[in-house]
């Protein structure tokens, strides 16, 4: 159980406490946001369950782009299991590991983007921590939410979990390989459920076995990044939360 959101419950985490963090996590987020915008760099948030097909998008992702400029960060309770596999895959990446904690929030987004070299990326994909609840709610300063639902989890989750829906700016329908065994999958139900849910409904089909839709994937990633503003290239000073401030160029 997580002891920061407490998952909702306010025996465990009030809910005055739960808003004070709230709005400490938008004030950190409106900080990361300042970072991507001085370098021009395109922040998703990918989220979804545990086992959604997360990691392996991203690493057919960088097999689908050669010369790519992705970066990645990852969150995870416990391993560094998937920042060895994306850097495996050519993609510079750091793990955020959780302990506890069952999403990632703004602050360990920035405490991770000052030990990653992004070494020239123009998009950062935070791999969220496995969940279909609790990420949705903090926001770590990224342009574009995204969520992995896979085949096999059942078209009505958007409709069980639509918080998450509702944040998707885009939804990627995974192992699209496998529905060939899935005689009972409704594509028709899955896209009623998301019209009930997505204030813009978009899904793309996407297998990282057989590589279907990862152009789309790339090509609505390539849209993104072209839609962002010229980098401002500003340097800017931590605000007082942070204890003293100090220039960026001087964090450890
Ligand atoms: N058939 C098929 N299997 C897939 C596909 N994508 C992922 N998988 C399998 O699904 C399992 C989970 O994939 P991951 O990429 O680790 O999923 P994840 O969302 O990153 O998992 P967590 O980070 O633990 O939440 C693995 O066994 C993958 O091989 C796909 O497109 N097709
Ligand atoms: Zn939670
Ligand atoms: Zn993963
Ligand atoms: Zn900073």
């Amino acid at each position: 159980m997580c002891d920061t959101c407490g998952c909702g419950d306010p025996e465990l985490v009030s809910v005055d406490l739960h808003e004070s963090i709230l709005a400490g996590n938008a004030t950190q987020a409106a900080h990361n946001r300042e970072h991507f915008a001085a370098s021009g760099i395109l922040a998703v948030n990918l989220m979804g369950s545990p086992g959604s097909g997360k990691t392996a998008l991203l690493e057919a992702t960088a097999r689908a782009m050669p010369g790519h400029r992705l970066a990645a960060l990852s969150g995870d309770l416990a391993t560094d299991h998937d920042g060895e596999r994306l850097r495996a895959a050519g993609i510079p990446a750091a793990t955020i590991t959780t302990g506890s904690a069952c999403h990632l929030d703004a602050k360990l987004v920035h405490h991770a983007l000052h030990h990653l070299d992004l070494g020239g990326a123009d998009t950062l994909v935070v791999e969220n921590v496995g969940n279909l609840v609790c990420p949705a709610i903090y926001d770590l300063g990224e342009a574009a939410n995204v969520v992995a639902l896979s085949v096999t989890e059942g078209e009505d989750k958007p409709l069980k979990y639509p918080v998450m829906f509702r944040k998707a700016d885009l939804v990627l329908l995974t192992k699209v390989d496998l529905l060939p065994h899935l005689p009972g999958f409704r594509l028709d139900a899955l896209e009623d459920a998301l019209a009930r849910t997505m204030p813009q409904v978009r899904m793309i089909r996407l297998s990282a076995v057989s590589g279907e839709g990862l152009p789309e994937w790339i090509a609505w990633l390539e849209a993104r990044r072209a839609a962002l503003p010229p980098p401002t290239g500003r340097a800017h000073r931590h605000d007082a939360s942070h204890g003293t401030a100090h220039e960026h160029s001087s964090h450890d």
